[in-house]
C-alpha cells in the first residue's frame, strides 16, 4: 500500500514548541520515561496511584491486579464507584455552570449545557429509565443521533447500573437486530429520526423492523426522543416519548455504586467471523484510561475546548466524548452533521466559532477535506487551536503534513493515536509537550503499556522488521470479555499459537524504527478499515450470499484515496455471468443490498462477477490473489495450483 510504502522512508521530525512545551503537562523526554520507569518498577503500585489520583470511590479498593485467571484479569476489584458519579456529581461544587458541551445542530443551531443542567438533564432520564424498571445489569440499546441525548442516555445508564450498548445510527435493521438479540436488551432507546447533511433518516422505523425480526421479547420498552417530529408508527405498551417518559421525574437520581469490575457497557465491532463481537468493557480501569490519556495525550487543560468529531457509535466517541471530557471536566463540542455540508468549510467554520483548542478527528476526514478545498482552513481564523490528533486508521504522510502546515499552521503538534474499541483508551501515542512526531507514526507507548512488536513465538522482533503488535502486560481500560463468548474471547486475542497465549494481539501488524517508534502497518485478519470503521470481510461476504441472486462472493480491500480502503467484492451469480447493461444493474442492487443488510459503510465500491472464484485444488478461496486483482496488479503469484486460472481474466474488470 502507498502510505505503507511512504511510511517506511519518511525521516521528518517535528519537536514541539516552546511554547507548547512551557504548558504541557508533560514536558520533556524524560518526564516521560520517568513514568514508564515508575511502571516497570512496581507495575501495580504504579496504576494504584492514578487510580486513587483520578476516580472518585465510594469504596476504595484494596487489591490491584488480579491476574489469577488470564486473559481474564480484573482491576481494582473490591472497588467501588459510579461512573456518572465520577463525570457529572464530581463538578457540581467547583465548577456547576461551566459548560460541559456546546451542541451544534446539522442545521447550524447551537446550544449550550452546563455540567448542572447535564446532571439534572441525566438524573431525570435515570428516573425514567428505572421507572420503566430497568435495573442495574440490564443491556440497554442506544441508536441514536449525534445529540446531547445520547450522552445523555449513555450517562443515566451508567447512573443505575445498566450496561449501555450503543449502535451507530448508519447500520441497518438487520445489524441492530443481531446486536439486540445478542445483548439480549431490555430496552431500546432511540429517536424518530437524525439529521446529517441536510437529510433526514429514519431511526424509529429501523428499530420497528429490527424488532419485528424475531428473538426480541426481551426488549420491554421503546424510548423515542423526538427531533424532527415525523410521524412514526407507534406500539401501545412498548413505545414512550422522551419527553414523557421525563415528564415530572425529579432532577436528582442516587447513583447506583457498583464494583470497579461492574460492565459499563459492550460495544459491537467487527471480526474476522460474520458474527460482530460485543466488546465487553469494566467500569473503573475503562475510566481511568479515558481519563489518563486525556491528560497525557490531549494535554488536557480546564481552559480547553475540546472536540472530538467521532460518533459515539463507535468506540472514540465513547472514550473521548461520553466519558473522558465529562470526568475531566471540560467543555467539549458535540456536532450533529457532517464535516462536507453545507460545505467542505464546516469544520473549520466550528473551529473559529467555537474557540475549538483540541480537534480530533479521522485521516479519511481529512484527506476528504483536502480533496474539497485544501485552501479553505486559511479562511478562517484557527488561532485557537493548540492541539490536533488523529485515530482509526494510520495518517499519510502527506495528509499529516497539510494538517500540521494548513491547519495547525505548524503550531500545534498532531497526535496520532494508536488504540482499539478493545483498548479502550489510546495505546500507542505521542505525549504532545515530550514526545518528537514524525509523520505517520503513532510514536511511543504510554507509560504503563507494555506495546511490543513480536514474532510468532512471541520474541520481540528486530527494528525495522515487521510482526505481530502485542501488548505483554494487563492494562486497566482493556476488553474483559466479549459478551457471553469468553471461549471467542480468549480464542482471538490471547491464540495459543501466537505467543502461547501470553499477550493480547491487537491483530494489527507494525514495525519500530531505530528509535523505537511503532509505525502500523495494517490488519492481521480480515477486518477492513473503510473510513476508520472497521468491516469484516466475512460480513459482508454474508451478506451478498443473503441476495437470492448470488450463489458465492469474496470481499477484499483495495487501497482508496479517501477512505484509505474500499471494499471490493467479487461475486458468483447463481444464473450466468452477466454481461454489459445487466452487469451495472446486478451490481448497483448488490451495493444497495449489502447497503441495506449492514449499512451504507459496508457498501462495496466495486463488484466483479465471474463463473468461479480463483481456488486451491483444496477448494479454498486464494485471497491474495483477489488482493492482487483488486488493486490491478500484476498477477505475479503462483498460480499453478489454481483450479480455474481463466477466470481472473473474467475477474480483472470492475462493472461499469
Ligand atoms: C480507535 C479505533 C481499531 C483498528 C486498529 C487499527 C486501526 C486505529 C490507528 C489505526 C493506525 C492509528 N487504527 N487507530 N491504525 N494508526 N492511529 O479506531 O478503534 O474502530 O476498534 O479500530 O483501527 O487497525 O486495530 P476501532
Amino acid at each position: 500500500m502507498s502510505t505503507i510504502e511512504s511510511v517506511l522512508h519518511e525521516t521528518r521530525i517535528f519537536a514541539p514548541s516552546t511554547k507548547f512545551v512551557e504548558q504541557a503537562n508533560l514536558a520533556d523526554i524524560e518526564a516521560y520515561r520517568a513514568l514508564c520507569a515508575e511502571a516497570e518498577r512496581d507495575y501495580p503500585a504504579f496504576w494504584s496511584k492514578l487510580a486513587q489520583q483520578h476516580i472518585l470511590w465510594h469504596k476504595p479498593f484494596t487489591r490491584v491486579l488480579n491476574d489469577s485467571e488470564p486473559p481474564f484479569f480484573k482491576w481494582f476489584e473490591d472497588g467501588e464507584l459510579n461512573i456518572s458519579y465520577n463525570c457529572l456529581d464530581r463538578h457540581l461544587a467547583n465548577q456547576p455552570d461551566k459548560i460541559a458541551i456546546i451542541f451544534e445542530a446539522d442545521n447550524g443551531d447551537v446550544n449550550h449545557c452546563t455540567y448542572r443542567e447535564l446532571y439534572q438533564r441525566v438524573c431525570q432520564f435515570a428516573n425514567g429509565l428505572k421507572a420503566l424498571d430497568i435495573k442495574k445489569g440490564d443491556r440497554i440499546i442506544i441508536y441514536m443521533p449525534m445529540r446531547i441525548e445520547a450522552v445523555i442516555a449513555m450517562q443515566a445508564c451508567a447512573r443505575i447500573g445498566a450496561i449501555h450498548s450503543v449502535v451507530f445510527g448508519g447500520f441497518s435493521a438487520k445489524s441492530l437486530h443481531e446486536r439486540i438479540v445478542d445483548a439480549g436488551a431490555a430496552a431500546v432507546i432511540t429517536a424518530d429520526e437524525q439529521t446529517r447533511g441536510g437529510k433526514n433518516h429514519p431511526l424509529k422505523a429501523t428499530v420497528d423492523e429490527a424488532l419485528s425480526m424475531g428473538d426480541t421479547d426481551s426488549v420491554k420498552s421503546v424510548v423515542i426522543y423526538k427531533h424532527t417530529g415525523v410521524d412514526i408508527a407507534w406500539q401501545n405498551n412498548r413505545d414512550i416519548w422522551w419527553h414523557d417518559l421525563i415528564h415530572g421525574k425529579q432532577g436528582e437520581c442516587a447513583p447506583e455504586w457498583v464494583n470497579a469490575e461492574h460492565p459499563l457497557f459492550t460495544l459491537y465491532t467487527s471480526g474476522s467471523t460474520g458474527k460482530p463481537k460485543g466488546v465487553q468493557h469494566s467500569s473503573a480501569g475503562y475510566l481511568l484510561g479515558t481519563m489518563i490519556s486525556m491528560q497525557w495525550v490531549f494535554d488536557y487543560k480546564p481552559t480547553d475546548i475540546f472536540w472530538c468529531t467521532a460518533d459515539v457509535g463507535w468506540i472514540t466517541g465513547h472514550s473521548y466524548v461520553a466519558y473522558g471530557p465529562l470526568a475531566m471536566g471540560a467543555t467539549q463540542v458535540i456536532f450533529e452533521g457532517i464535516p462536507t455540508y453545507p460545505d467542505a468549510g464546516r469544520f473549520w467554520k466550528i473551529i473559529q466559532q467555537h474557540k475549538v483548542t483540541t480537534f480530533y478527528t479521522a485521516p479519511t476526514a481529512i484527506r476528504s477535506l483536502i480533496k474539497l478545498g485544501a485552501d479553505l482552513p486559511q479562511q478562517y481564523d484557527l488561532s485557537s487551536l493548540r492541539l490536533l490528533g488523529s485515530v482509526g486508521e494510520p495518517i499519510n504522510p502527506e495528509a499529516w503534513m497539510w494538517y500540521y502546515t494548513v491547519v495547525g499552521q505548524s503550531r500545534c503538534p498532531i497526535v496520532d493515536t494508536w488504540w482499539q474499541t478493545e483498548t479502550g483508551c489510546h495505546m500507542i501515542a505521542p505525549i504532545p509537550g515530550a514526545i518528537p512526531l514524525k509523520p505517520g507514526s503513532c510514536t511511543l507507548p504510554l507509560p504503563g503499556i507494555s506495546a511490543a512488536v513480536v514474532d510468532e513465538a512471541g520474541h520481540d522482533v528486530e527494528l525495522g522488521k515487521g510482526g505481530f503488535l502485542v501488548i505483554k502486560r494487563p492494562f486497566p481500560s482493556q476488553i474483559r470479555t466479549l459478551w457471553k463468548d469468553p471461549a471467542r474471547f480468549k480464542k482471538t486475542y490471547f491464540p495459543e499459537d501466537i505467543c502461547g497465549g501470553r499477550y493480547y494481539l491487537a491483530g494489527d501488524s507494525a514495525h519500530r524504527d531505530k528509535e523505537g517508534y511503532f509505525w502500523i502497518m495494517g490488519r492481521i485478519d480480515d477486518v477492513l478499515n473503510v473510513s476508520g470503521h472497521r468491516l469484516g470481510t466475512m460480513e459482508i461476504e454474508s451478506a451478498l450470499v443473503a441476495n437470492p441472486l448470488v450463489a458465492e462472493a469474496a470481499v477484499v480491500g483495495k487501497p482508496h484515496e479517501i477512505k484509505g480502503e474500499a471494499v471490493v467484492a467479487f461475486v458468483v451469480l447463481k444464473g450466468q455471468r452477466p454481461h454489459g447493461a445487466q452487469a451495472s444493474e446486478i451490481a448497483g442492487t448488490l451495493r444497495e443490498w449489502v447497503a441495506r443488510e449492514i449499512g451504507p459503510i459496508a457498501r462495496p465500491e466495486e463488484i466483479r462477477f465471474g463463473d468461479n472464484l480463483p481456488k486451491t485444488r483444496s477448494g479454498k478461496i486464494m485471497r491474495r490473489l483477489l488482493r492482487s486483482l483488486a488493486k490491478g496488479e500484476e498477477i505475479t503469484q503462483d498460480t499453478s495450483t489454481l483450479e480455474n486460472p481463466a477466470i481472473l481474466e473474467q475477474l480483472k474488470q470492475p462493472v461499469s
